[in-house]
């Protein structure tokens, strides 16, 4: 079998199968042990490459916590040590530690830590401690547990009575979509690749007929489900299709989808959460296993900013 992805993340049929998150503290009342929400003491690392991060940074800004949790972007081109902090097209030197590699962070809170270091990562500046790498969690805190310092606190992204259904779809979007498309890309087998790559666009299907009804997944406004779909649609034409092998048809083609994914798009804050440019670099630099050419493809033509007519959808 050739050298897998993440050669420790591989199944014996070729499959990749994802590690566990490492820390998984919490903030707020939600937990007897939460450490105190206070204004400035926690820090995002994020990068805007990756889509796990991407919904905790989409959270901080719908939310508006931008000025109780601050955040700082790694360079999206990962060199042989691991995410990077630097000078450069959206992404800065660490302002909190001065770390050089978020390494330096996982090392911090467990000096023998030797698993992969991975964003998002919420830094505690007073224990000075990873609290959580496990992006739900950090999404759940950012919607629910940071109320008090959010410019937006009456938006509910996990409204109680929609609970049981944004749980179901959460857990099958994550399978078959979020984490469907690294299993296609990432497969070292046929057989692995086509069975993750069929049910992605068993799921796209799934998608596409939903929204031909209703105007988002699940209530009259974007709840969390849709932004955990919103990071990997918008990265799916640009990088999935082509370099991860998912290329029955592209978002595009599927007219539902499309208009939806322009819907979310045009909310107001999320347009600058999304970096093409650091998203394409990302996969297209640091996966030499699957580019070793490392030649990032010039396309496709995108344009989100478009009408998308869903206004009148139920
Ligand atoms: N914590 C996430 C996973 C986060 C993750 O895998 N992030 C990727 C970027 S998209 C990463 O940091 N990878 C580092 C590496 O592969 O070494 C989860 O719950 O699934």
């Amino acid at each position: 079998m050739i050298k897998a992805q993440f050669p420790e993340e591989q199944s014996k049929d070729g499959g990749f199968v994802r590690q566990q998150d490492a820390f998984s503290g919490w903030v707020g009342a939600g937990v007897a042990d939460g450490l105190p929400v206070q204004p400035g003491r926690y820090h995002l690392y994020v990068s805007y490459a990756c889509p796990w991060a991407h919904r905790t940074i989409i959270v901080r800004a719908l939310k508006g916590l931008e000025d109780a949790v601050g955040m700082t972007v790694v360079d999206p081109a990962r060199d042989e040590r691991g995410w990077r902090f630097g000078e450069g097209d959206g992404f800065t030197a660490d302002p909190v530690n001065g770390f050089r590699y978020l390494s330096e962070a996982y090392l911090a809170t467990d000096p023998h830590y030797d698993s992969r270091v991975t964003v998002p990562v919420l830094w505690d500046k007073e224990t000075r401690r990873i609290v959580s790498n496990n992006d739900d969690d950090i999404m759940r805190m950012f919607e629910t547990e940071f109320d008090r310092l959010a410019k937006r606190p009456e938006l509910n992204l996990y409204p109680r009575e929609h609970a049981g259904e944004i749980d179901r779809l959460n857990a099958h979007l994550y399978d078959t979509f979020n984490n469907g498309v690294y299993k296609a890309g990432f497969a070292t087998s046929q057989e692995a690749y086509e069975h993750a790559a069929r049910t992605v666009f068993a799921t796209l299907d799934e998608l596409e007929e939903r929204l031909s009804r209703q105007r988002y997944l699940i209530a009259g406004s974007p709840v969390e489900t849709d932004w955990r779909a919103f990071v990997t649609l918008v990265r799916f034409d640009a990088v999935y299709v082509g370099h991860f092998k998912c290329n029955l048809r592209r978002i595009v083609d599927y007219p539902h989808l499309w208009g939806y994914l322009r819907d979310l798009y045009q909310i107001e804050g999320i347009a600058q959460t999304v970096n093409f440019d650091h998203i394409k670099r990302h996969y297209y630099l640091t996966h030499g296993e699957i580019n070793p050419t490392r030649i990032v493809p010039i396309g496709p033509l995108l344009d989100l900013t478009e009408p998308h007519g869903r206004e009148n959808l139920p």
